[in-house]
């Protein structure tokens, strides 16, 4: 205590006195050495690092293809971790100990980052992990074309973890191998995973004596020819939670989830289901069961608040407890064909699920959403509880999740105004959609704009982007005066983990005229009345029309601050508009003073001599380039 005092009296100020105490702190947790795995390192393959290590160590393997390299890990308490990108393990023919490729006899080991393939042994049971001690942890993993990808021994002391990690087209073909399959241990935890297209066998399979199957995806789509797409064989206290669940027409079995069906086992007593806020869809066109309660299961399975969709028959057991499911209306997804299961606006999901309480001290309800490939966010309620494993406009943010899950959803760059992807311009306000962007919500509140908010922050080709809003799934930005036309690169961070940059264009102009959800300009009439169809413009008068995208104004004025009202900032690019289109006088272009960014254009509503009341398209035109036509609401005689 007296060298604590000392350390801390002479480090002034709060960032040594933080440094200090980190020092201290690694100094009494982190014992392990770390061995570093490479080609250009120590060890050459992760092998002779595993002999070698000390119980408590890590070993760091850099990204390259290691064909095999198998053996069996005897350590305690081993970190083994992929650096620089994810490392490949291939077994390319051999196995160890005739189990699989990593045979892990060590307890308490952490595998993080690491791709596995090609393990096959002459029993047809090769795994690309085989445990054969205590507690497990897989973490952003990928296991593809094994016997199996994680087979494990039984122990009632064990625990085992996935999470973030993916599986795929692993099965010998013969039903007895599977992407996973966990042994009667104490407690199996699957989150965030993406297990698909088994060969025969399982996408998960666990006799553990407690399953926590929680917001994964588990789909055989259009080809993957798996048996289950959930086998509890033993039961188990199981809580199935937030998970999409999808059986393709190549299944090899017509069941989705079975509970129970090989009966009791004597390290397995609870007879427990929890089935709540799951999406079931079943592409099998001749049918199915979406749950098998196997006859000697007495304890009702809980059966609340999820959505079935395709033909087939709900949990068979008589005696379940059904609550709240979506069986039989549409439930209106964004793209069932390609498996995405968020719910549209008019979904009759919303709102219409229950709380469903809780049981044996664990909460029901869904608090995360898997988030595709392999991750996940939160799950805030909006209202009263959705069904399913989405929640409208719940996504909340997931800061345990590795870093490649903050995304910028694919063509989820688009301009403030109208909100359709395409070039912006210097200046141009704009949106950000995507997963785990920000911490929390959080808007401006002080001109000019921030660089961070809620611990978000947003780049363009290096240059920040001052901040009007900031949630977990949507920033709004305004690109840097500075930023030149041409291809450009764009990267949130949130906590200080970035985003893979993204990808766009930035032009000279890139006008878009602000619109309601019905692509009517939001305008203002020469009364300052907003212009509707029942509150229309006549020829001859002056409305306001807000815009963005007009690039470089004159005089210029700095990325975040307001626009002066004297001199006002005009448009340095030539402009134009028309209204039905006629052309129309344009008495100003430029930014809207004392905002920030945001173009306006005060446009003389022409004759259109002939013509009757009716919506016109206005349309802008910046530079040479034309904004997207929206209504505008016009009088005539
Ligand atoms: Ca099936
Ligand atoms: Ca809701």
């Amino acid at each position: 205590m007296i060298e604590l005092m000392s350390v801390l009296e002479l480090c002034p100020g709060r960032a040594a006195w933080a440094a200090a105490f980190s020092l201290l702190a690694l100094g009494l947790v982190s014992y392990g050495a770390t061995l570093q795995v490479g080609p250009e390192r120590q060890y050459k393959a992760p092998c002779a690092a595993f002999a070698a290590a000390a119980p408590g160590d890590t070993i760091e393997i850099d990204a390259a293809t290691y064909a095999g390299d198998v053996c069996t890990l005897s350590a305690d308490n081993l970190t083994i971790r992929g650096v620089g990108g994810r490392p490949k393990i291939d077994a390319a023919g051999r196995n160890a100990a005739g189990k699989g490729t990593w045979v892990v006899s060590g307890k308490n080991t952490v595998v993080e980052n690491i791709e596995f393939t090609g393990a096959s042994v002459p029993d047809r049971n090769g795994s690309g992990i085989r445990l054969q001690a205590d507690n497990l942890t897989v973490r952003n993993c990928y296991f593809h074309d094994n016997e199996n990808g994680i087979l494990t021994g039984a122990s009632a002391t064990s625990e085992i973890l996935i999470e973030y990690s993916e599986f795929g087209y692993n099965g010998a073909g013969d039903g007895y191998s599977h992407n996973m399959y966990i042994g009667n241990v104490a407690k199996f935890t699957l989150r965030y995973c993406y297990s698909h297209h088994a060969r025969t066998g399982h996408l998960v399979k666990s006799r553990a004596a407690v399953n926590h199957i929680l917001y994964n995806r588990l789909s055989n789509e259009a080809t993957g020819t798996a048996s289950y797409e959930l086998d509890l064989p033993n039961g188990g206290e199981s809580y199935v939670i937030g998970n999409l669940i999808e059986q393709g027409p190549a299944t090899q079995n017509s069941t989705i989830l079975t509970y129970r069906e090989e009966g009791a086992s004597p390290s397995n007593p609870s007879t427990q289901l929890f089935v709540v806020n799951n999406t079931f869809v079943n592409d099998r066109p001749s049918g199915g069961t979406f749950i098998r309660v196997d006859p000697s299961v007495q304890t009702p399975a809980v059966v609340v608040n999820n959505i079935f969709v395709g033909p087939g028959t709900l949990p068979t057991q008589a005696s379940a407890v059904l609550r709240a499911n979506l069986t039989g209306p549409d439930p209106l997804f964004a793209d069932r064909a390609n498996l995405d299961y968020h719910l549209t606006a008019q979904s009759p999901a919303i709102d219409t699920g229950v709380d469903p309480g809780a049981a044996d001290g664990h909460a029901l309800a869904p608090v995360a959403a898997y988030l595709h490939p392999a991750c996940g966010e939160g799950r805030k309620r909006v209202g009263n509880f959705d069904i399913g494993a989405h929640e409208l406009l719940g996504a909340a943010f997931n800061p345990e999740a590795p870093p490649r899950c903050r995304m910028i959803r694919p063509g989820g760059i688009v301009n403030g105004a109208n909100f359709q992807p395409g070039p912006l311009a210097p200046g141009s306000i704009f949106s950000i959609f995507g997963s785990n962007l920000a911490a929390s919500e959080e808007q401006a509140s002080l001109i000019p704009l921030p660089l961070s908010l809620a611990g978000a922050s947003v780049t363009v080709n290096g240059v920040p982007a001052p901040l009007y809003y900031v949630s977990p799934s949507q920033i709004n930005a305004q690109a840097p005066f500075e930023s030149s036309p041409g291809p450009a690169n764009l990267v949130a961070s949130a906590g200080g983990v970035d985003t893979a940059p993204a990808a766009f264009t930035l032009a000279a102009a890139a006008p878009a005229i602000f619109v309601d959800s019905g692509n009517h300009a939001i305008a203002q009439n020469q009364d300052l009345s907003l212009n509707t169809s029942q509150a229309p413009a006549k020829p001859g008068t002056l409305i306001t029309a807000y815009l963005t995208g007009q690039g470089l104004v004159n005089p210029s004025v700095a990325t975040g601050a307001a626009a002066p009202a004297s001199p006002l900032a005009w448009a340095s690019l030539p402009y134009s508009a028309t209204v039905g289109g006629e052309l129309a006088k344009v008495h100003f272009l430029g930014l809207t003073p004392g905002l920030v960014g945001l173009l306006q254009a005060n446009i003389e509503v022409p004759p259109l001599a002939g013509r009757s009341s009716a919506d016109y398209p206005l349309v802008v035109t910046v530079g040479g380039v034309a904004s997207k036509p929206a209504a505008l609401s016009v009088s005539l005689p």
